[in-house]
């Protein structure tokens, strides 16, 4: 039996992602998340430079385009000088954990009262699929051409885990996109992420495995068994750090 969804209303106008891409499927959770919470008003998106920046053109919510990184300390202006306005930071796994890894640890690292959604596609995917923090080893990209060596450049960031186990914060957690199980369970992580910060709870965050069949050089459908096959085994998905308060 067909099962038809209703599009949230949030969501305005179809978005630009490249065939196969996981953004749709995680901007839809997030508007599903904040309509069955009963938000409609006063949400803003600081955003990330990179394809997350296509958030841009299709929601009616408020956004702020960042500098390339930078949305962890917006995110923090925006929220102390409103509390009660819904964060939630859109950002690549480039923008928050090489370009803004500053900006994304202090944010944590004070308990900021937001939500930071990242979008692990483990490059660079707007700018030609360089390598990032979170490349896997060998993985061949357009600055690792014979693949990620990573006794010269350390090895692939799991920065979910890195603040819930450092830092106060309320809530973190990993999901993906690759089957529909891994979206309810994903849209679960990003409903409590933004219920804490309702709750005023602290600092919460989802990242996202996310497949990029153009610069991963796969077609739609093995990119997403790439992230069932080799990505979650070395990115394990659940919660790093549980709400300590259940109810928003
Ligand atoms: C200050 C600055 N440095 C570099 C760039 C080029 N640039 C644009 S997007 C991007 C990478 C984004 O990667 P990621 O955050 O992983 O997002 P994705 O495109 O993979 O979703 C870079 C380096 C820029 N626009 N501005
Ligand atoms: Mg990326």
């Amino acid at each position: 039996m067909a099962v038809e969804r209703k599009v949230p209303a949030i969501i305005d106008n179809p978005m630009s992602f490249c065939p196969g891409c996981g953004h749709g499927i995680i901007i839809r959770l997030i508007c599903e998340c904040l309509e069955e919470l009963g938000q409609d008003q006063n949400i803003i998106f600081p955003i990330g430079v990179g394809c997350s920046s296509n958030l841009g053109g299709g929601l009616v919510t408020d956004r702020l385009h960042c500098p390339h990184g930078r949305a962890g300390a917006v995110a923090t202006g925006m929220k102390r000088v409103n509390p009660d306005n819904i964060i939630i930071t859109y950002q690549g796994d480039g923008d928050a954990y090489n370009i803004g890894i500053a900006e994304s640890i202090n944010a944590a690292y004070r308990n900021e009262n937001i939500t930071v959604i990242t979008v692990n596609n483990t490059n660079f995917g707007m700018t030609g699929g360089q390598m990032s923090v979170t490349t896997m080893e060998g993985q061949k990209t357009s600055t690792s051409t014979h693949g990620r060596d990573c006794s010269i450049t350390g090895f692939p960031m799991r920065f979910p885990e890195l603040v819930a186990s450092q830092f106060h914060i309320a809530y973190a957690a990993r999901g993906t996109v690759s089957s529909p199980a891994h979206i309810n369970q994903l849209k679960g992580y990003i409903k409590n992420a933004i219920e804490a910060q309702m709750n005023k709870e602290g600092y919460s965050i989802v990242e996202v495995l996310s497949p990029c069949p153009i610069n991963w050089n796969l077609t739609p459908i093995k990119a997403m068994e790439r992230i069932d096959n080799e990505l979650i085994s070395y990115f394990p998905l659940g919660e790093f750090k549980q709400r300590s308060v259940k109810e928003a």
